[in-house]
């Protein structure tokens, strides 16, 4: 910066600063606010002032709007109160009897204001000064500037109407109507104060299956006044539990005689807020079985005349909030009969030239493929044979 605009701005600062230190005594009233057939107190004050001993003051208003009715509290010793409310105006004479002047801000009266009108209306306060003088002989007068107000009926502050919510697993959004005569909306979550809001929602996160008491007043800040409140209880809800079900082989053979276990596999269900406490398998065949990890051995299958219907296996989870919740799901599961590798429905060469080429392999080696798995003819994870003993022992067998 430049070197004389500095001193300049040094210069402006200093002389703001010494305007604003030597304020004019002023003659002032509060504006104030009031609900319809209200009142209030408010104060004409002497601010600034030094050794006074006499004020003699008028105060004029619209009598439509407002009334004036007498209080005490003058700083000084004696106060005279002449009250016209049909013609508007107020007259007030204090002065001091035998004490000193007064100094500083001093209170010349305080007064009551009655709303006489409707919600809407305002009336000024006009001051007026008919005399301010010094305390003693002579009685110097005081210059001061009188600085009225205004006296306004404003309808009380209303709550809002209208909450709605919005749930998700984690999170509850409330959104409302602000009521009329507002400032800003006060929001209580369970009886605690959150948030003071000039938007019309809010938002926050909770744990799943919260429920909470939002509570909401409107508030005013011209009459210092909370409207009533309206709450609303909202619970998030539970989210169903998702089913996942696996057979673990997809070529499973009938395992009565010689024995063949089909292996189910729920372990991938899972529920998004909560835990998963029941599993129920329902194997297709008029059996059902529990828990995460199920078998079972299945003595019949399904020939539809040309070829096998597999077994629709369902699987119904259930989570851990009461209510329960239950989710499913429904997979088809291959079920051919014992010795029947290729699902042809006869158990002959062709089966035994696959058991052949899947010879050794086990489902631990890369190379176990879905052949592999139609090879192993007792899901004993292994191709050797026992597998081939089965086809031995069914030759010929068909599954018509
Ligand atoms: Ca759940
Ligand atoms: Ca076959
Ligand atoms: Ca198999
Ligand atoms: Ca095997």
């Amino acid at each position: 910066m430049n070197e004389i605009y500095r001193y300049v701005f040094i210069a402006l600062f200093f002389a703001l600063f010494a305007v604003n230190t030597v304020a004019a005594t002023t003659v002032s009233i509060d504006n104030v606010f009031v609900e319809p057939e209200g009142n209030v107190i408010a104060s004409i004050m002497i601010g600034n002032v030094t050794n006074i001993g006499v004020a003699d003051i008028s105060l004029t208003f619209n009598q439509s709007v407002v009334n004036i009715v007498a209080t005490e509290n003058s700083d000084f010793d004696f106060l005279h109160m002449v009250i016209n409310n049909s013609a508007g105006e107020v007259r007030i004479g204090t002065f001091q009897i035998s004490s000193s002047g007064l100094n500083g801000d001093v209170k010349i009266a305080d007064i009551r204001l009655d709303a006489v009108g409707f919600a809407g209306e305002v009336s000024m306060l006009n001051l007026s000064i008919n005399e301010l003088k010094e305390m003693g002989t002579p009685e110097t007068p005081i210059h001061a500037e009188a600085n009225g107000g205004t006296f306004a009926i404003i309808n009380p502050p209303e709550p809002p109407t209208v909450i709605s919510n919005a749930t998700g697993m984690f999170w509850i959004s409330w959104t409302w109507t602000s009521g009329p005569n507002i400032d800003f909306t006060e929001v209580k979550i369970n009886g605690s104060w959150v948030d003071n809001c000039t938007e019309q929602y809010y938002n926050c996160t909770y744990h799943p299956h919260a429920t909470r008491t939002i509570s909401l007043r409107g508030y005013n800040l011209s009459l210092g006044k909370y409207s009533t409140y309206i709450s609303q209880t909202t619970v998030i809800p539970n989210h169903m539990p998702v089913a996942v079900a696996r057979s673990m082989h997809h070529h499973n053979n009938v395992g009565s005689t010689y024995l063949c276990k089909t292996f189910f596999n729920a372990s991938a269900s899972y529920d998004p807020d909560g835990s998963i406490m029941y599993y129920q398998w329902i194997l297709g065949d008029g059996t059902n079985e529990t828990g995460v990890l199920a078998e079972h051995i299945y003595s019949s299958w399904n020939w539809n005349g040309t070829g096998y219907d597999p077994f629709i296996v369902g699987l119904t989870v259930t989570d851990d909030l009461d209510p329960l919740v239950n989710g499913s799901i429904a997979i088809p599961v291959n079920v051919y009969i014992a010795g029947d590798a290729n699902g042809d429905g006869e158990v002959d060469i062709f089966d035994a030239t696959i058991v052949g080429l899947e010879w050794d392999r086990t489902c631990e080696c890369d190379n176990w493929t879905d052949r592999s798995d139609r090879a192993d003819l007792n899901n004993d994870c292994t191709v050797d044979i026992f597998d081939a003993v089965i086809i031995g022992a069914n030759w010929e067998l068909t599954a018509y």
